[in-house]
């Protein structure tokens, strides 16, 4: 299991002990949950990337364990199902409030496991509240339809139902609000949901299990229906891909992993939900408002150290204003404050661990082999103020559109600064790279604007007027097209995928017409 740090700097990181203690995390804490904690498998260590010490180890599944698991939660399901879904979304609303109480403390932890600034990881803990928030109101509302129907004395309907079991699988870089927007909404369709997150962010995992627990239990709810699985892809998230009584897997990663899931989860007709990797573009037109394009590319390129799957990775910008947007970037590039997220005025924290800062060097240098010129930062942060390994400085790169590296999604803060003449040319390069999750145009044009959202404008999930490409809130679907893998999760109607339509016939006549006005018979 990929470490974040060399085993060098492995001593208790004493600070954070009082913090973890308060969420539940012992020492060597179990990192299996079915209704009970055990977990006999290999010792995983949890490092920070803030400074490389080691936060706790976790006990992981073995195979027995990631079965038990499995079968408890599918046990779960038998029983959850028959709860009214108000009811369920009653448990969710009492989660809500149990992370509203605990969201500085679990917020702390995003920070010192994950690496987010002080105010991301708080957003990342609203993120979860405003997702349950959501299902609740949800829970009253998993309407289906009347259908006319073409036979008399006939009542057409759709209906929702549970659909079983739900796979998470989830990435270090939102370690628990993407396993929320899945779980809330899982929870009020009926599903248990069995979630295995990143080996890099295992403890936020145990704390939120931990909260949820607590929910269950005192509402007398099998708390299997929020089960946690740590361990080795081999033996936990490949076992939930060949499982048949996992109908639905919902997994958050690169679009290598995506391609694999697809095909195993396929090839048993399983469903998935996948959110992959993103190369989002922002075009600045002429008419923008440089103020606005400047601060949202600021955030959306250097926010969450440029491991966000909604990151702006290329910059699109019309010639004539080119030079003194890429002079205010630099500017405000220099201004970034890196070093310890948990410190209130840092502004970018550590990438997750030494491998994504040795990722992003090698992007850097093919990009300047292929012709790419560096017009900012790039370079990895050592000495005292950069303990651990994992601090970079934000890049900035004159790129060709068309280069392999810039087609390529990188997680780490590099920004490929390429120049347009027409808007159409602009368009067709925001469209050419395999990846379709979020996109952003500035401008004051309405024709741009309007094209830019029409059926031949932008490809992607997302498309944003004159706001940038990260930070979505929650109430719409969130996914993307292509290499994204087609998945939308969270607001708007992701809850479908989440349940088994039924389209139901009622004759209430004394007559047996058929559809199509077939006569069968005398
Ligand atoms: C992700 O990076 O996997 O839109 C999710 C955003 C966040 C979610 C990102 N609300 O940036």
């Amino acid at each position: 299991m990929a470490k974040k740090s060399n085993p060098a700097t492995r001593r208790p990181a004493s600070a954070a002990a009082a913090l973890l203690k308060s969420l539940g995390i012992t020492a060597v804490s179990p990192g299996v949950f079915d209704g009970e904690w055990s977990g006999s498998g290999p010792l995983l260590s949890s490092f920070s990337p803030n400074d490389g010490r080691l936060l706790a180890e976790v006990r992981t599944a073995t195979p027995a364990e990631s079965e038990r698991a499995v079968a408890r939660a599918h046990a779960a399901f038998q029983t959850w199902r028959n709860v009214p879904a108000p009811q369920r979304g009653e448990l969710v609303r009492q989660f809500g409030n149990a992370l509203r109480a605990a969201k500085r403390e679990l917020a702390m932890l995003v920070t010192l496991e994950a690496g987010k600034i002080i105010a991301e990881g708080q957003g990342e803990v609203q993120e979860m509240i405003d997702i349950c928030d959501f299902a609740v109101g949800l829970s009253r509302q998993l309407y289906g339809l009347t259908i006319a129907s073409e036979r008399p004395d006939h009542r057409m309907m759709e209906q929702w139902h549970p659909l079983g079991v739900v796979g998470v699988i989830s990435a270090f870089n939102f370690p628990v609000a993407v396993w929320a927007w899945n779980a809330a909404l899982a929870a009020v369709c009926g599903d248990p949901t069995v979630w295995k997150p990143s080996s890099l962010t295992p403890l936020t995992a145990i704390a939120t299990t931990r909260i949820a627990e607590r929910v269950c239990r005192a509402n007398g709810v099998d708390p299997a229906i929020f089960s946690l699985l740590i361990g080795a892809g081999a033996t936990v998230g490949d076992r939930l891909l060949q499982d048949r009584r996992v109908p639905l897997i919902s997994a958050t990663g690169s679009s290598q992993l995506g391609g694999r899931v697809a095909e195993t989860v396929g090839r048993r007709f399983g469903r998935t939900i996948l959110e992959l990797g993103g190369n989002n573009a922002v075009i600045v037109a002429p008419s923008a408002c440089l103020d606005l394009a400047e601060r949202a590319i600021l955030f959306g390129a250097v926010g969450t150290a440029g491991q966000r799957c909604t990151t702006t990775r290329r910059l699109i910008v019309h010639e004539s204003i080119r030079d003194t947007l890429v002079q205010r970037l630099v500017t405000a590039y220099q201004q970034v404050n890196i070093g310890d997220p948990a410190r209130p005025r840092t502004l970018m924290g550590p990438l997750i661990n030494t491998d994504a800062v040795l990722d992003m060097q090698a992007a850097l240098a093919a990009a300047g082999q292929a012709g790419a010129e560096i017009l900012y930062g790039g370079e990895p942060l050592t000495g005292p103020k950069y303990p651990g390994g994992c601090y970079v400085r934000p890049a900035l790169a004159a790129a060709r559109h068309d280069l392999p590296i810039v087609h390529t999604e990188t997680f780490a803060p590099i920004l490929y600064v390429m120049t347009y003449r027409d808007f159409d040319e602009a368009l067709a390069w925001q469209n050419e790279v395999p990846q379709g999750l979020s996109s952003a145009l500035f401008t004051n044009n309405v024709r741009e604007a309007e094209l830019f959202l029409s059926a031949r404008g932008s490809d992607c999930g997302i498309a944003n007027i004159n706001l940038g490409t990260s930070g979505a809130e929650i109430g719409g679907a969130f996914g993307g097209e292509k290499e994204t893998g087609g998945g939308r999760e969270s607001g708007s109607d992701a809850w479908k995928a989440y349940m088994r339509r039924q389209t139901a016939t009622v004759n209430y006549g004394a007559r047996l017409p058929l559809s199509q006005g077939i006569h069968f018979g005398t």
